[in-house]
């Protein structure tokens, strides 16, 4: 796994490691666990089996009890176990002890998920985000990982290092870290511009629980062909294409990585680019996969999610953000009657169906965002030359003119129009922007 410097994964064999608490059913857990097979697979190791322990609370050094990491090391010797992966989120600390125990290497959700994303991250600012939250990651891990290389050299002069040693390799991290942080600073101000002129169009994000059909979505939108599979996180760069769908009134869709179920938080921060796309957009389409039998939950989780995003943006501004939100229900081709739909309709009235595969229900995003947008209004100030008539005619067809003023071959007036017409007039000269209501 990358944490321990190797990408390469060679074929591991894996046990996967579930802990039902108080409060959460069978059913969840055993829904995690799949997903986190998936996940497991996706990295790259065969997937021997799975255990879920039922406890009133986890066990504080080694989240599972005794008896069951005795059951776990049977399994191991058995089965060829050469890879344990915990669901949920281990310290430091208990990941160190139950190494020491299990005698492999055990990982968590976190650190399979961080795998997969330096596997796929591909541009440099992709790379460089994994990156940092994979340093981040390691930092608190530090002796586990110098125990980990001891072990598995096992012999002299290959002991884990004093205190000392540890507190010169945790400062050279950090180091590196902020390092890299400058790097990814400089390429997000990079993009600053063409964020800026992007703000001039209509920004919908595409967001969505990994998996969903979100690159599907924008393909089916866009026309084009962005990589897509049935793997998790197939999309780890953000991708925007421009759709003249509209009549005069182009938008820009913007495709981001999926969120997942125990995301954690500074994996989500790391992301900076997904966070700008989210915070800055005029709406977000949400895309869910109905198909998928805890699309409820994931609904849940995404939300979660996006809560974070705008808590964070609006602690950053001292304003409270919200970006309107449209639910997009995918995959409905494999809902097989319509029965499915009709309760679908009735409990989300307002959630557009579509199948993006088959391109079902996907013109009817287009009338919403239409329409939504249209429902915004500017003031514009516009000075055209009398002998450019067809400006003239678009302001008098689209505009409401409140006052108009002729000056030496110039008609001056200010007028409302609907922010969607505003990309159009703005590419006019001598028309600007004097406010947004
Ligand atoms: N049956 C069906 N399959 C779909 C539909 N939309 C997407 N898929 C499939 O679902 C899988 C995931 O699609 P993606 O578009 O890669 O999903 P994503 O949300 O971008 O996933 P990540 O980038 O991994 O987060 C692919 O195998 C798609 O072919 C649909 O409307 N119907
Ligand atoms: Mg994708």
């Amino acid at each position: 796994m990358g944490f321990y410097g190797t990408s390469a994964f060679p074929r591991e064999r894996a046990l996967l490691i579930g802990v039902r608490l108080p409060g959460s059913s069978l059913e969840r857990e055993k829904a995690n666990l799949e997903e986190l097979k998936a996940l497991a697979e996706t990295a790259g190791a065969d997937v021997a089996g799975t255990v879920i322990q039922q406890r009133t609370r986890v066990e504080g050094s080694t989240y599972v009890g005794k008896g069951k990491l005795q059951e776990i090391q049977r399994r191991i010797v058995e089965e060829e176990i050469n890879l344990v992966i915990f669901d949920d989120a281990l310290t430091p600390g208990q990941a160190g002890k139950i190494e020491k125990i299990l005698k492999v290497n055990v990982i968590d959700r976190t650190e399979l998920i961080l795998d997969i994303f330096s596997k796929r991250a591909k541009s440099r600012q992709a790379r460089l985000q994994v990156e940092i939250a994979q340093l981040n990651y390691a930092l608190p891990r530090l002796k586990r990982m110098w125990d980990h290389l001891s072990r598995q050299a096992g012999g002299i002069g290959t002991r884990g290092p004093g205190e000392k040693q540890l507190e010169v390799d945790r400062r050279r991290l950090r180091d590196k870290i902020s390092h890299l942080e400058k790097g990814l600073d400089k390429i997000t101000r990079g993009t600053f511009e063409r964020r800026k002129n992007r703000k001039k169009l209509f920004n919908v994000t595409i967001v969505g629980y990994t998996n969903a059909g979100k690159s599907t979505l924008l393909n089916r939108l866009a026309g084009s062909d962005i990589y897509r599979s049935d793997k998790l996180f197939s999309t780890i760069d953000s991708t925007t294409r421009r759709v003249e769908g509209i009549k005069n009134f182009p938008v820009l869709f913007t495709d981001t990585v999926g969120f997942i179920r125990k995301l954690p938080p500074y994996l989500v921060a790391s992301f900076k680019s997904t966070l700008l796309d989210v915070e800055e957009a005029d709406m977000l389409l949400h895309v869910v996969d109905v198909s998928s039998p805890s699309f409820e939950d994931e609904i849940e989780v995404v939300n979660d999610v996006l809560g974070d995003i705008f808590k964070r943006a609006s602690v950053e501004e001292g304003e409270e953000r919200q970006v309107p939100t449209k639910l997009i229900f995918n995959k409905i081709d494999r809902l097989d009657d319509m029965g499915g739909r009709r309760i679908l309709k009735r409990q989300y009235p307002d959630a557009i169906l579509v199948s993006a595969l088959k391109g079902e229900g996907v013109g009817r995003i287009l009338k919403e965002i239409e329409s939504y947008a249209k429902s915004g209004r500017v003031k514009i100030e516009a000075k055209v030359s009398l002998s450019d008539g067809k400006t003239i005619d678009l302001i008098e067809r689209v505009a409401e003119v409140g006052q108009r003023e002729v000056l030496e071959g110039f008609i001056i007036v200010t007028a409302v129009i609907d922010r969607a017409y505003l990309p159009v007039l703005e590419k006019k000269p001598g028309v600007k922007l004097l406010s947004v209501f």
